[in-house]
């Protein structure tokens, strides 16, 4: 039978042309633009069809097997299987798979294992961390009392002694490992040495280096760590959206925290995809993929280096590079916006010690993860290069900038994104 009126069955183009037409700018700005935000990626098809499928009409609220809604057999079943996948990828004893951001699923752990008014010790912001972890204006630097730690002034890499001194000082409850503008790889063990000297809970927040872990390219912070949080959409390559991994002891206590604690219903479709995303990051083809997102970056952080630009900490060991932009006097604000006319899309970003304001920043953070994806490699990585130095050693040249546009749109169209897509 028909409907009242066939408003159910018209596609976005039909109902609302002007949102359709910028979601296919969008799709066709990820095409054209070389994407170097070191926190975004392009899931496969599969997952695009999880997140626009008719889970979105669902409420489930509870956990499998005890759902406080009707209805709820094949959804649960779907998060069951996210569950089981999650675990068996990372390692881990339990896993909740509900949050819906990176902050949700910090919130979660936090709110677990501290009361307000507590200490948590995590690593300052402007030295790689991030809001979430202790930020005066988040709801960690307002509900907790914040020690912070950072980077050494001589390697810009973490100092764990440094770490171990703050925290046999601040006595925390909470210790956290993890960053989202860090280059190095982290030393999990350590961090749970001090963790254990002082009584501390380890929580390690790997979202940026999560597709890393699952891929063998980092050191897996499951083992060493009481919680692990996680989003699902950096280099992991899954949906928007987050997750928890913890010991059985703490099962309980994250599970409630995350529902009724601080969410109501689960967002089914992100739940499906995530489930996609860890079946895919199991399979062989993922570990040559974060192979080469750790070689990209090792390429394009190299590359960049023999043109003039200074890598802090030397160089990267993950998925991203912090590059200071003083040598070529210019700060991160400038550089972002002359990228992104000449098609090259990156964040500006605070380096250790920098002594621009946060809206200007000295520093530009450079991921490869995207383009990786995409299918590039070393040879794309040496054109990018010279794509960024052209532009940023030429400011004031808006025709270059016309010109590196075209060129990254043509670097686009050999690497192609959703051909099935219109
Ligand atoms: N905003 C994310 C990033 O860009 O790293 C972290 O949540």
């Amino acid at each position: 039978m028909a409907y009242f009126n066939d408003f159910m069955e018209r596609s976005i183009d039909e109902t609302d042309p002007e949102i359709g037409r910028l979601i296919g700018s969008e799709l066709s700005r990820q095409r054209t633009h070389i994407e170097l935000i070191a926190s975004e990626n392009f899931v496969p098809r599969a997952i695009l069809d999880a997140m626009g499928s008719a889970l979105t009409n669902k409420y489930a609220e509870g956990y499998p097997h005890k759902k406080y809604y009707g209805g709820c057999e094949y959804v649960e079943e779907i998060e069951q299987i996210a569950i089981d996948r999650a675990c068996s990828l990372f390692g881990a004893a339990h896993a909740n798979v509900q949050p819906h951001s990176g902050s949700a699923a910090n919130q979660a752990a936090y709110f677990a294992v501290m009361k307000p008014g507590d200490t948590m010790l995590a690593m300052k912001l402007d030295h790689g961390g991030h809001l979430s972890h202790g930020h005066p204006l988040n709801f960690t630097g307002i509900m907790y009392n914040v020690a912070a730690y950072g980077v050494s002034a001589e390697t810009e890499t973490i100092d764990y002694g440094e770490v171990a001194r703050l925290a046999r000082e601040s006595r925390p409850k909470v210790i956290v490992a993890g960053a989202s503008a860090y280059p190095r790889a982290i030393d999990f063990a350590r961090f749970r040495a001090i963790a254990d000297e002082v009584g501390a809970v380890l929580i390690t927040d790997m979202a940026h280096i999560a597709g890393l872990v699952a891929g063998g390219e980092h050191a897996n912070p499951t083992r060493h760590s009481h919680i692990v949080t996680s989003t699902t959409h950096k280099t992991l390559r899954g949906p928007r959206g987050a997750f928890v991994l913890c010991a059985e002891e703490l099962a309980k206590d994250i599970d409630r925290t995350v529902f009724p604690g601080i969410q109501g219903g689960p967002l089914l479709p992100a739940v499906a995809g995530k489930a996609v995303c860890f079946k895919l990051a199991a399979e062989p083809e993922f570990k040559s993929y974060a192979k080469n997102v750790v070689k990209n970056a090792a390429e394009l952080s190299k590359a960049l280096a023999e043109r003039g630009f200074r890598i802090v900490s030397g160089g990267t060991d993950n998925h991203m590079m912090l590059v200071d932009l003083r040598p070529k006097k210019m700060t991160g604000k400038l550089a972002e916006k002359l990228l992104g006319e000449a098609g090259i899309t990156a964040n500006k970003n605070a380096i250790p010690f920098d002594p621009e304001k946060p809206m200007t920043t000295s520093g530009l953070r450079l991921g490869t993860a995207a383009v990786t994806t995409r299918g590039m490699t070393g040879k794309e990585m040496l054109v990018i290069a010279d794509a960024i130095d052209s532009v940023l050693s030429s400011p004031d040249d808006e025709a270059l900038r016309k010109s590196v546009r075209s060129k990254m749109a043509d670097l686009g169209a050999a690497f192609s994104l959703y051909e099935s897509l219109k």
